[in-house]
C-alpha cells in the first residue's frame, strides 16, 4: 500500500494540553507518527512518499476562510497580547449570547473558533495541519489517479474540525476536504466510514445536509465521551441529507464482539449505498489500552476488521486520525492496514 508521510507533522508540537484541570504533554504528539512509519518500514507495507502542495483552494471546498485566517493568524496574535503560554481559549459564546458577530480580540476569537479547550495553538500548527491536508490530497490524488488504495499518514488529525472550528486536537478535517476533492473530481458518492474511538462531529457535521457523502460513525456513546454534544443514533442527517448518516455509539467496555457487530451493520449500509470511494478516519484509539479511551479492542482485532473493510472492495483512502497508546500505535494502525490487504 502506498503511503503518503510529510516531515513537516513535527512542526504540530504544543506543549501544553489543558487536561483535568493541569496543563499536561498532549497526547497527540508527534512520536505518534514516528512509531506508525517505523512499524510500516519493517512491516515493509510499500512505498513512502512526500506530499504535493495543493495550496488553499481544496481547502476552503470545506473551510470558511475566515476561519482559515483565524488559524493562520493565531498564535502571532496571541503572541502580541504578550501571553505567557501556549493560546487556549477561555470564553465561548454560550446559550443566549451572541453567536454571529465575531470578536476582534484573539479571546473573543479563540472562543468563538473553538468547540473545546483542550488543543493549545502555538508555533507551527498552522503549517504542520496545511501539511497533513497536503497528506490527505496527494493519497486523494493517488486513488483518482488508479491507485486502489493508499494511507495518508495525517497528523494533525481531523476528524473534530468543523466548517469554521478547530478542537480535539483538530484543525483542518482531512476526511472531508479528501471527500470533496472526490465530489469535484467526478464521483457521484462518497462514503466515510470512522473507526476513531470519538465521534467525528467535524466530519458529520459537515456532510448533515448532503446526499452525495455517506458519514458513519462507530464512537463511544456522547452521554459518556467526547466530544459529548454530537454523536446519538437519533442522529440521520437533515434534508437531501436525511438518512446518510449513521452513529453506533457504544458504552464503556464494548469489545470486538459488540463493535464488530456495528461494523458489520455500517458495512452493510456502505454497501448498498455503492460509493465510488471509501474513506477510513483511522483512529485506533479504540485500543484496549488507551489512556483516553474506553473500548477494548485488542491488537489483532485491527487485522480482523481491516478485512471485514477491504471484503468491500472499494478503492480506500486511510485517514490518519487519533491513537494515544504510543508504544502500540504503530503495530495497530498497521494491522488494519494489513487485514485490508491480505484479504
Ligand atoms: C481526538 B481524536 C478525555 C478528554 C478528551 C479530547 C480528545 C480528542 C480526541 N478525558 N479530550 O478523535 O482521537
Ligand atoms: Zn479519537
Amino acid at each position: 500500500m502506498l503511503t503518503i508521510f510529510s516531515e513537516k507533522h513535527t512542526l504540530r508540537d504544543a506543549k501544553t494540553e489543558l487536561y483535568g484541570g493541569e496543563l499536561v504533554s498532549p497526547f497527540e504528539c508527534p512520536v505518534r507518527a514516528e512509531y506508525i512509519l517505523e512499524q510500516l518500514k519493517s512491516e515493509k507495507l510499500g512505498e513512502i512518499i512526500a506530499p504535493d502542495e495543493f495550496g488553499l483552494d481544496p481547502i476552503t471546498r470545506i473551510h470558511d476562510s475566515d476561519f482559515l485566517m483565524f488559524l493562520e493568524n493565531c498564535w502571532s496574535a496571541w503572541q502580541a497580547e504578550g501571553f505567557k503560554g501556549e493560546a487556549i481559549p477561555t470564553v465561548w459564546p454560550a446559550r443566549g449570547m451572541q453567536q454571529q458577530r465575531i470578536p476582534n480580540h484573539i479571546e473573543g476569537k479563540m472562543g468563538y473558533y473553538a468547540l473545546a479547550g483542550e488543543t493549545s495553538i502555538s508555533d507551527g500548527t498552522w503549517q504542520a495541519a496545511r501539511a497533513s491536508a497536503n497528506v490527505a490530497l496527494t493519497a486523494q490524488a493517488a486513488i483518482k489517479n488508479g491507485a486502489n488504495e493508499a494511507f495518508a499518514l495525517c497528523r494533525p488529525p481531523g476528524h473534530h474540525a468543523a466548517g469554521d472550528m478547530y478542537g480535539g486536537y483538530c484543525f483542518i478535517n482531512n476526511a472531508a476536504i479528501a471527500a470533496q476533492a472526490f465530489i469535484d473530481q467526478g464521483a457521484s458518492r462518497v462514503a466515510i466510514l470512522d473507526v476513531d474511538f470519538h465521534h467525528g462531529n467535524g466530519t458529520q457535521s459537515i456532510f448533515y445536509n448532503r446526499a452525495d457523502v455517506m458519514f458513519c460513525s462507530l464512537h463511544g456513546d456522547p452521554k459518556d465521551a467526547f466530544p459529548h454534544f454530537l454523536g446519538y443514533a437519533d442522529e440521520t442527517g437533515n434534508g437531501e441529507g436525511e438518512g446518510f448518516n449513521y452513529n453506533y455509539p457504544l458504552g464503556p467496555g464494548a469489545n470486538f464482539q459488540a463493535w464488530g457487530t456495528a461494523l458489520d451493520d455500517a458495512c452493510k449500509k456502505i454497501k448498498a449505498y455503492g460509493p465510488d470511494a471509501l474513506l477510513i478516519s483511522l483512529g485506533v484509539d479504540t485500543f484496549e489500552r488507551d489512556p483516553i479511551s474506553f473500548f477494548k479492542l485488542i491488537s489483532d482485532d485491527f487485522t480482523r476488521y481491516g478485512a471485514t473493510i477491504g471484503a468491500l472492495k472499494l478503492p480506500t483512502l486511510f485517514i490518519m486520525e487519533g491513537g494515544y497508546a504510543v508504544e502500540e500505535i504503530g503495530i495497530n494502525a498497521v494491522n488494519v492496514l494489513q487485514g485490508y490487504e491480505d484479504l
